[in-house]
């Protein structure tokens, strides 16, 4: 090769080195900036502090995955180009580049270290359950629906259930907002979330959360979140566990009040709630009294009733024996 084709090779290094350095130190920045659709990578927009939490581990993976991608395609395009076949002379044959090998080892331990730590250090974070709830909620899990058990705030009367949400199977396929159940949730507060299964394993999943938690029969489950501020709406939520054939049906709606909103529907709940079990008390008082007086009167009359059914039935049995006399007159004779 002439000395002047490697100079110009040089330089033309020399001018593209640097743009492409910016392009790749723009597209970092950009990744880790602003939270928006582009820059989220796909994570739907996190309404509560942990799924922040985790919306950044998630650009923190990419953006580490970018630059051992850009080194690893740099380098695999730098020596297509510059080392490419020129003769049909051998290269020389080098081995044993103890520096390069060293390298090739120490590199990836320290990209997995980094992700461990960040990755334990922020699922600690997630399972926290310690601080003091706002709102508690006992999810049940069954198939094909939730039940959402909203308990007292203060669990001072152990966690006594002040009302519920009973959501009842959706029709197979329609997938229709007005048959599912309703978790309403008032913004900016710490919400604990029971998680229980009747049947089998489920999984309790709001994406918005960035988050999901397995439910299992016979396990506790539990986890905390705290609600951002501003965060009003509609969301969805599923099961993220395939629970058996009619998995798709397990959806519910999320609502997101302001706490003021919360607090007006949690009372209005609490009245019906306490207003639904004094009428199932009465019903169920009146019904012990009427029973109570049939007892007195009926108990002759259930005697005589029991009589002849068990004469109904010996005749059955007579019946099908076919012989009536005889069969009549053997069991005269064993009593
Ligand atoms: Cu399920």
């Amino acid at each position: 090769m002439s000395p002047t084709r490697q100079e110009n090779r040089r330089s033309k290094t020399r001018r593209w080195a640097p743009r492409g350095a910016a392009l790749a130190v723009l597209g970092l920045a950009a990744t880790g900036c602003a939270s928006n659709e582009l820059t989220r990578l796909g994570m739907p927009e996190p309404i509560t502090e942990q799924a922040e939490r985790v919306l950044s581990l998630w650009q923190g993976s990419w953006v580490a995955a970018f630059a051992v991608g850009i080194l690893v395609w740099g380098l695999i395009i730098w020596s297509v180009i510059f080392h490419r076949k020129r003769s049909e002379q051998l290269p020389p044959q080098v081995r044993y580049n103890m520096p390069i090998e060293a390298l090739y080892t120490i590199l990836p331990i320290v990209v997995i270290s980094v992700l461990f730590y960040f990755t334990a250090r922020d699922q600690a974070y997630l399972l926290e359950t310690d601080e003091p709830a706002d709102v508690h909620v006992e999810v049940v899990a069954f198939q094909w629906a939730w039940q959402f058990n909203y308990l007292d705030d203060t669990l001072d009367n152990g966690g006594e259930v002040q009302f519920s949400e009973v959501g009842t199977p959706d029709p197979a396929g329609t997938a229709d907002p007005s048959t599912q159940p309703t978790l309403v949730l008032p913004e900016g507060a710490v919400v604990h979330f029971d998680l229980r299964a009747t049947d089998v394993i489920h999984s309790f999943w709001i994406p918005e959360f960035a988050f999901k938690m397995d439910v299992i029969p016979g396990r506790d489950n539990a986890f905390q979140v705290q609600l951002q501020e501003g965060t009003t709406g509609e969301y969805v939520g599923r099961c993220a566990e395939l629970c058996g054939a009619d998995h798709t049906r397990m959806l519910f709606n999320v609502e997101v009040l302001s706490q003021e909103d919360y607090d007006a529907w949690a009372a209005e709940q609490a009245a019906l709630a306490e207003q639904e079990t004094a009428e199932l008390e009465e019903a169920a008082a009146q019904a012990e009294a009427a029973s109570a007086g049939e007892a007195a009167e009926g108990t002759e009359a259930a005697e005589e009733e029991a009589e002849a059914t068990d004469e109904g039935d010996e005749a059955e049995v007579e019946d099908t024996e076919g012989d009536t006399g005889s069969a009549d007159s053997e069991e005269n004779d064993e009593s």
